[in-house]
């Protein structure tokens, strides 16, 4: 076994599973392990990695801001700040911004400010305020967003969990509509569920929560921290229904795929509640973080990353359509944002992506049953149409 793997499995606690690869260099759409073999990563890091490994304008935005000056804390301003977050504002269209570092963080930030925004502004009685969340949701790792999870294994034995949480089956209007009560201050929703297994909401569903929402004074809160940023083919996956939400949570790809970088975007009305003390993070809003999200967000803008999800998604899902094989029960997602669901009878989760690894692809089950397939956007037709048949011979090897 590579000694790599031996102090990891040794020293690192055991909160993950690994698949036996060790990489050491990556550069766009590909990644390389110690002995030099080649891999196309499907997977950018849940994401983060949109941008590609190493995009060479993110690492001379971080080089230079580097060499300057890379951590004060908000005791200060920066020169760079300012400049990150009034592109991020106009660039979606938001009064304010809030940096923090994590997409934990950020969901935490949103939650707080829609309670802040209960109490003062709907008036909802103190210690009364209500947030609904949705059926295998995924929110990150924090005591209160596991509290709100619906995955047993996320929960257990990390309880007791804060109270004011209500949960609604993902895609069903109506029983949002019958969860919603005086006292309720936000829904928080994924447009897709990423770790679900890629699951994409009825067409029209993210609109009406949002209509919904807005006649009941509730706060619309999209989590885009994995579909946002051109993943699913526009810059918010709340974009394809025209949707608006009070509040939008950026995470992951935000950070340019060198940094955690991550931020509440919301207007005036929402964000004021906020008073000086109220909620901060040491590192949010740093000024290599800035530096970084502001380099983020332009290559975003200059490279088309959207566009080119639209085009290489649409690409790679005819692909893989083509694809025989009585273990696949559906393909289905958004843009660069895939994901093959199993038939568990028939194929392990894990299996085919070991296989795969082996074959050059790196991805992820999630689930047991889905494999998720979500590549830097940066990646090209040449190697979407390798990709597609590396995972065609490796299907083929399962019969
Ligand atoms: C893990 C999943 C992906 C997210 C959404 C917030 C966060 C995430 C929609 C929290 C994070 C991660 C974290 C990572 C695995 C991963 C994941 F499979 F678990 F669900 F991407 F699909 N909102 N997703 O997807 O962001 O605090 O991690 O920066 O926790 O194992 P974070």
């Amino acid at each position: 076994m590579s000694s790599a793997i031996e102090l990891e499995q040794k020293f690192c606690a055991h909160n993950y599973n690994p698949l036996p690869v060790v990489l050491v260099k990556g550069e766009g759409a590909r990644v390389w392990d110690e002995a030099g073999r080649e891999y196309i990563d499907m997977m950018s890091a849940y994401s983060a990695v949109s941008h590609g490994h190493l995009h060479p304008k993110i690492v001379k935005a971080l080089e230079t801001q580097l060499s300057r000056l890379a951590m004060v804390s908000r005791s200060y301003y920066t020169d760079v700040l300012g400049d990150f977050l009034s592109y991020a504002c106009q660039l979606f269209s938001y009064d304010r911004a809030l940096p923090m570092n994590t997409g934990a963080e950020g969901v935490e930030t949103a939650l707080k400010i829609a309670r802040k925004w209960g109490y003062q502004v709907k008036k909802v009685p103190q210690n009364k305020a209500e947030i609904i969340a949705c059926t295998n949701n995924f929110h990150g790792r924090t005591i209160a967003i596991v509290g709100m999870s619906t995955e047993e294994q996320y929960r257990a034995d990390f309880g007791p969990f804060p109270a004011g949480f209500n949960i609604v089956p993902y895609g069903d209007l109506a029983a949002l509509e019958k969860a919603i009560t005086p006292n309720t201050v936000a829904f928080i929703v994924e447009p897709i569920q990423g770790e679900a297994g890629i699951i994409v909401p009825p067409a029209g569903y993210l609109k009406a929560c949002a209509e919904l929402c807005q006649r009941h004074n509730v706060l619309f809160i999209a989590d885009e921290i994995q579909t946002g940023l051109g993943r699913t083919g526009k810059r918010l996956a709340c974009d394809h229904e025209g949707v608006r939400p009070d509040l939008v949570i950026l995470g992951k790809a935000l950070g340019g795929g060198v940094l955690p970088v991550s931020m509440v975007l919301a207007d005036d009305r929402v964000m004021s509640v906020l008073k000086p003390g109220d909620h901060g993070s040491t590192f949010g809003g740093y000024a290599l973080a800035a530096a970084v999200g502001l380099a983020a967000l332009k290559v975003m803008e200059e490279e088309k990353l959207a566009e080119r999800a639209t085009q290489l998604g649409a690409r790679l899902m005819a692909g893989l359509k083509t694809i025989q094989h009585a273990g696949i029960r559906d393909i289905r997602g958004r843009g660069l944002m895939v994901g093959i669901e199993l038939d568990p009878k028939l194929l392990s989760g894990r299996e085919v992506a070991e296989k795969l690894m082996q074959a050059g692809i790196l991805s992820k089950e999630t689930h047991h049953i889905v494999i998720r397939l979500a590549p830097p956007l940066v990646i090209d037709e040449a190697l979407i149409d390798k990709a597609i048949e590396k995972i065609r011979a490796v299907f083929a090897e399962f019969v």
